[in-house]
């Protein structure tokens, strides 16, 4: 054996291999440039978090907003979409763009803080990506009714469904609200599992009979709906200019809370109706193609902290799954049963399951029609 002084030449060698790999993965992650590209939900983040990124880090963000995953899918779809940290929802979209090798695994040892994560909510995010290697879940929420708690009562009177999805799906009770302004969201992938609850359904199954109940049960109720939209909702339940509308928990605390800022006499209330509503987890995943993966594990892991996690909870009233943040909730907050349902509601909640490309198409081209009232 060949030594240079008194260590063998092949450990010299090994030593050598093993410094210039660490050196060239430090100076690549120091030669990216300091600019992370965030794709996010609108109104999904506090006012101050990403300049607080940027002041501790010096990196620049770019921040742009959609209002539907299906919106979000359709630029990852189309491929180098230029984002470096993308919110889906786990199922199905997550769950299938992962499969379409849309995602970079993430790597946790860039993460220090991964360790907070609530492991309940990991398991859920499980479902959609096993063992967790390439998302990270950011908030979580439900789907229900926000309503004007007196445009409601003055159409309907005392015995307005105050815990049933009969308050949207019943005809009657939806001709009558249709003069104060019904909304629900643009997503077949949101709306059909409400309907088939409201009918005594599996919320989740998807197979043509159930698609077709689901469409007729809306098919009853779309000449009441004044519109389809994922995001415009919280102003204008906050205005007066909805009395109802199917939307995002979080999304109906904000349009509460705006009301309230204003105010102007708006009472806003949300619902997780009886027949059950869906619960869903956001993920913070990296494109494959994106041009800073290590900016992006640098903003993950800033969100990962339980103060940032905290903050954008107390802003946008969606609860995080930082076991640790939860602590740093402000208490009316953490109290408030629309943004954290207590145990009876979370025992009525669904999460969604992915559906056959073949249902995709169905639902997708049965949702059109709807909409456009053909
Ligand atoms: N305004 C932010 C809304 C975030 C909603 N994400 C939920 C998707 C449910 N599938």
């Amino acid at each position: 054996m060949k030594f240079i002084g008194r260590i063998p030449r092949t450990l010299c060698r090994a030593a050598l291999i093993v410094l210039a790999v660490a050196l060239f993965s430090t100076g690549a992650r120091a030669e990216e440039e300091k600019i992370l590209n965030i794709y996010n939900w609108s109104d999904y983040i506090a006012p101050d978090t990403v300049a607080k990124f940027t002041a501790e880090t010096g990196i620049k963000v770019n921040y742009d907003v959609y209002d539907s995953n299906e919106a979000l899918e359709a630029k990852l779809l189309a491929g180098k979409s230029g984002y470096d940290v993308v919110v889906p929802s786990a199922i199905p979209f997550f769950a299938r763009q992962l499969k379409a090798g849309v995602y970079r695994k993430i790597d946790r040892a860039q993460l220090k803080n991964y360790g907070n994560l609530d492991p309940q909510i990991l398991e859920k995010a499980g479902a959609a990506d096993p063992g967790n290697a390439y998302g990270i879940p950011y908030l979580w929420g439900t789907t229900g009714l926000g309503y004007n708690v007196k445009l409601v009562k003055a159409a309907l009177g005392a015995d307005a469904p105050q815990d049933s999805f009969a308050l949207l799906f019943d005809p009657a009770n939806a001709k009558k609200l249709a003069g104060c302004g019904i909304s629900l969201l643009d997503s077949a992938q949101e709306v059909v599992p409400a309907a088939l609850a409201y009918q005594g359904r599996n919320p989740v199954a998807k197979t043509g009979a159930d698609l077709e109940a689901a469409i007729a049960a809306l098919s009853a109720i779309r000449p009441f709906i004044k519109k389809f939209h994922s995001s415009q909702y919280i102003n204008d339940l906050a205005n007066g200019d909805l009395c109802l509308a199917f939307g995002f928990s979080g999304d109906v605390v904000q349009a509460r809370n705006r009301a309230r800022d204003a105010k102007n006499g708006v009472e806003i209330a949300y619902m997780v109706p009886k027949e059950g509503a869906t619960l869903w987890v956001d993920m913070m995943a990296i494109p494959a193609d994106a041009p800073h993966p290590g900016n992006a594990h640098l903003f993950i892991d800033f969100i990962l902290r339980p103060e940032n996690a905290a903050a954008i909870s107390n802003t946008v009233g969606y609860p995080n799954p930082n076991a640790k943040a939860t602590a740093l909730v402000a208490e009316p907050i953490r109290q408030d049963p629309a943004i954290y349902p207590p145990e009876t509601t979370r025992a009525r909640l669904f999460f969604d399951t992915p559906a056959a490309p073949d249902f995709e198409r169905q639902r997708t081209r049965a949702w059109t029609r709807l909409k456009s009232g053909s």
